[in-house]
């Protein structure tokens, strides 16, 4: 049985994108523990094909835990040093697909292969050939057949309708789960059917979260909704209607947003600013480049009771293909924040929003306003307030009421609370439950129970 949606006191994910796998150790102790993460998602940690493009993980060519992120002595290394920090791993486990070099090669770790034999593990017969476009490959994502049977990118597809297949691939989550795993992320759901996915679930040793990469495409016959009763899904709209929201539209729109907008029922649901495919893909999202206004954004999501939210951790990248930063030989390196990485999951923002989602967990939204265009602010009931002023220009002398028990909190937007303490400025709240306070443009003030002198 898989667990629909992360569970316990603390959900929030990062995403540790491309870092190697002492570098994720160090940050779960460090960073990411301290700060109130409950999870970490790293990169697909098996063999793949060679070369310094980011994207050599996602082809496979064995299911060895040895990679430039690091060997299997590393990665479980890796998975205690988290779980003694309380933060639980989460693997992008690719699994409709092998490689897609249509010649052969010898893998990360020493493998050899061809396109569509891996010596020991799959032979031509375990792939799908869907006799289309000349090669293969997916081209009309408006047919069903062909995005699940047809090659993604040349990617050799995987039979995931065979028995031999699905037992492979279980037996790869499951050694995964063996080195103390605690859920998958499913690259490129939409390209196995829900069944076979279903399948393959069930061949699992046992519970583990799972999150299925399912790309909603306006009109497409495959839809994220189809893969709900497996566990969870990303929600791709939420990040560009939230991109769009901010860039060009009003804050005050959203009000209802999440499944007043058509987006997944909250407790399925995945929800990110960007991540590392939108980042790079898709003009329209906010990321790091943004700065404050991502920041501001990952502080909604954050404060907002609506899906599982991940924070995403980029390197710092001028070109599409451009991988991490590697030794000569492609080797990743240890992660060294704001120098080639841009640790979006330490900015003090985004870090002390995890613990106001943390403290607000369960509580719901009351106490709206808006100023009709780009001032918000609501209460997460009797826990935590917060207030966006994304508008051009200051707005000051306003009170504002939180329905919080009075007292000294700690502004978390520009101050960390530690041991009692506040770096940043005090808002006292009133026996009545209101505050004032000015704010300046295109920033905000946050207050929860659990930062309160
Ligand atoms: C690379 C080269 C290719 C080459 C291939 C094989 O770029 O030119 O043919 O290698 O040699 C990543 C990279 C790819 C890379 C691949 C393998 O993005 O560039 O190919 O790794 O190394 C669709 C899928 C969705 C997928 C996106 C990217 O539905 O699942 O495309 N996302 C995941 C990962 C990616 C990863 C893969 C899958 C493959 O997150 O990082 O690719 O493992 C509409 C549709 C969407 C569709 C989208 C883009 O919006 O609705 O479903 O997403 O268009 O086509
Ligand atoms: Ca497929």
């Amino acid at each position: 049985p898989a667990v629909a949606a992360p569970s316990g006191g603390k959900k929030v994910i990062a995403n540790l994108f491309e870092w190697n796998w002492p570098s994720v150790a160090s940050e779960c102790g460090s960073t990411l523990g301290p700060k109130g993460y409950g999870y970490v998602q790293v990169s697909p940690p098996q063999e793949h094909v060679r070369g310094n493009q980011w994207w050599v993980a996602y082809q496979p060519v064995s299911y060895r835990i040895e990679s430039r992120k690091g060997t299997r002595a590393q990665f479980k290394s890796m998975v205690d040093a988290c779980h003694a920090a309380g933060v639980k791993v989460i693997v992008d486990a690719v699994i409709n697909h092998m490689s897609g070099q249509t010649g052969g090669g010898t893998g990360w770790a020493g493998s050899s292969y061809q396109h569509h034999v891996y010596p020991g593990i799959y032979q031509s017969q375990d792939f799908h050939y869907c006799g289309r476009n000349g090669n293969n490959d997916i081209v009309n994502y408006n047919d069903r057949y062909e995005v699940q049977n047809c090659e993604l990118v040349n990617l050799s597809d995987l039979k995931t309708e065979s028995d031999y297949v699905r037992s492979r691939l279980a037996a790869y989550l499951n050694d995964l789960l063996s080195l103390g795993v605690d859920g998958f992320r499913l690259d490129a759901s939409k390209h196995m059917p829900a069944a076979d996915i279903a399948n393959i679930r069930s061949r699992l040793s046992r519970s583990a979260y799972i999150v299925q990469e399912v790309i909603y495409g306006a009109g497409e016959p495959i839809t994220p909704n189809e893969y709900t009763g497996n566990g969870d899904v990303h929600e791709f709209r939420y990040g560009k209607d939230l991109a769009r929201v901010f860039r060009s539209e009003r804050l005050a729109y959203l009000r209802n947003f999440g499944e007043g907008w058509g987006h997944l029922p909250t407790g399925v649901s995945s929800v990110f600013v960007d991540n590392h495919d939108t980042q790079r893909d898709d003009g329209g999202v906010l990321t790091y480049r943004d700065r404050g206004i991502y920041a501001l954004a990952n502080a909604f999501m954050l404060a907002w009771p609506y899906g599982s939210p991940t924070v995403m951790s980029s390197y710092t990248f001028s070109s599409r293909d451009a991988g991490p930063p590697s030794d000569g030989g492609n080797k990743t390196l240890n992660t060294v924040c704001y120098s080639g990485w841009e640790c979006e999951h330490r900015w003090p923002v985004i870090a002390n929003m995890v613990g106001f989602r943390n403290a607000t967990e369960g509580t719901g939204v009351s106490n709206w306003y808006d100023n009709g265009n780009n001032h918000i602010a609501f209460s997460r009931t009797g826990r935590g307030y917060i207030t966006i002023n994304d508008e051009g220009s200051a707005i000051n002398g306003r009170s504002y009421y939180t329905g919080l028990p009075a007292g000294r909190y700690c502004d978390v937007i520009h101050g960390t609370f530690t041991n009692g303490t506040c770096s940043g400025p005090v808002i006292t709240v009133d026996a009545n439950g209101w505050f004032a306070a000015n704010i300046p443009a295109h920033d905000a003030i946050a207050l929860h129970l659990n930062a309160r002198l």
